[in-house]
């Protein structure tokens, strides 16, 4: 027995005193930048992102495990007074997230802040002010706010947004940041910890994501959508993965044949999407099919269909099919 060596400390951070885990809600309005902090953190690209408002649709769930902490953080919807069906439910998951998590990281977008704030007009708009009561509302979650795109901004008027924002939620941690770039990034996971509850991991280690990679196909294909098409057309699309064959993923030379159905509202959306001679979709497939493979490891044979389905987006049958109700 004198032979034995001593016993090793647990290498599992998960049952180490002192590790903390918990659920994180990125929450804000459009735009913000709320799923470009998602891929930025996980190193990967998880969450669609555009330059347009209202990309991302529902929930989605990244995990990010370092020593001492697992963030679960649920990229949402952004917050705004919705109208369509569509943008009401997806607004709901974003407000019922905020019950549901141990802290609320608030992203802002600090540009028309400080624009504001040079300009000698309010810095906060209505939109900030009014995420702040809905917030407020959701019980003593602790916040965290995320003064994001600094690297966008003229760096004097940041302290006097900080400062508005501090009379607005004197509770909130402010943490300006870049996502884009990164910067000052590591300092928003430090306080992420800090203020997350002491407890074990809640997923494996390796675990990155709660999604199918279906639903990451899928959005692959809409995001391309949203940064080739103007007007009302990405807001009236939506992808459906019909068939997803990896019969021969395992094969010597991996490949994998996706067919997805693009749903429009209207006919004219319809020519738009296929385009002149088919050069839209053709455009679509080619730049989703190099990251979907780059996403799945195997080369990939990407058929896209288009379907008119009138008013999808304010059919409930439709969006509960589609997966936003
Ligand atoms: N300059 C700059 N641009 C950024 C930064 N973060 C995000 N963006 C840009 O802001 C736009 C919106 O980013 P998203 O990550 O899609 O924003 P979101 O909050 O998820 O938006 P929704 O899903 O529509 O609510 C994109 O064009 C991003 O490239 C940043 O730190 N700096
Ligand atoms: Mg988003």
């Amino acid at each position: 027995m004198s032979d034995t060596p001593p016993e090793e400390p647990s290498a599992d951070a998960s049952t180490t005193e002192g590790h903390r885990a918990g659920l994180i809600a990125l929450v804000g309005r459009p735009n913000a930048g709320k799923s470009t902090l998602l891929n930025q953190v996980l190193g990967q690209k998880l969450s669609i992102v555009s330059a347009k408002p209202q990309t991302t649709r529902n929930r989605v769930v990244g995990i990010h495990t370092i020593p001492g902490m697992q963030a679960v953080l649920v990229d949402t919807p952004g917050i705004h007074p919705a109208r369509s069906r569509l943008n009401k439910a997806m607004v709901q998951m974003a407000i019922d997230a905020l019950s549901e998590v141990d802290l609320i990281c608030w992203v802002i977008d600090l540009a028309p802040c400080t624009k504001a704030a040079e300009a000698k007009r309010t810095i906060l708009g209505r939109g900030e002010q009014e995420l702040a009561t809905i917030i407020a509302q959701s019980g003593d979650t602790p916040v965290i706010i995320a003064l994001n795109k600094a690297d966008a901004v003229s760096k004097p008027w940041i302290l006097p947004v900080m400062e508005a924002l501090h009379a607005l939620a004197p509770q909130a941690t402010i943490v300006p940041i870049s996502a884009l770039k990164g910067v000052g990034v590591d300092g928003l996971v430090a306080q992420w910890r800090e203020h997350l509850p002491e407890g074990p991991a809640l997923y494996p280690a390796d675990q990155i994501a709660t999604t199918t990679e279906r639903f990451i196909v899928a959005e692959m294909i809409r995001e391309k959508i949203f940064h080739l098409t103007e007007q009302e057309v990405p807001y009236s699309t939506a992808v459906e993965i019909e068939l997803f064959d990896e019969d021969e993923r395992e094969s010597e030379r991996p490949r994998v044949h996706i067919m997805a159905r693009i749903f429009v509202e209207r006919d004219s959306q319809k020519g738009i999407l296929i385009g002149k001679g088919g050069s839209m979709l053709k455009q679509i497939g080619t730049l989703a099919r190099k990251e979907i493979a780059a996403l799945l490891g195997a080369s990939v044979f990407l058929e896209l269909h288009v379907t008119v389905q009138p008013d999808w987006t304010s059919s409930g049958r439709a969006l509960r099919e589609l997966g936003y109700e």
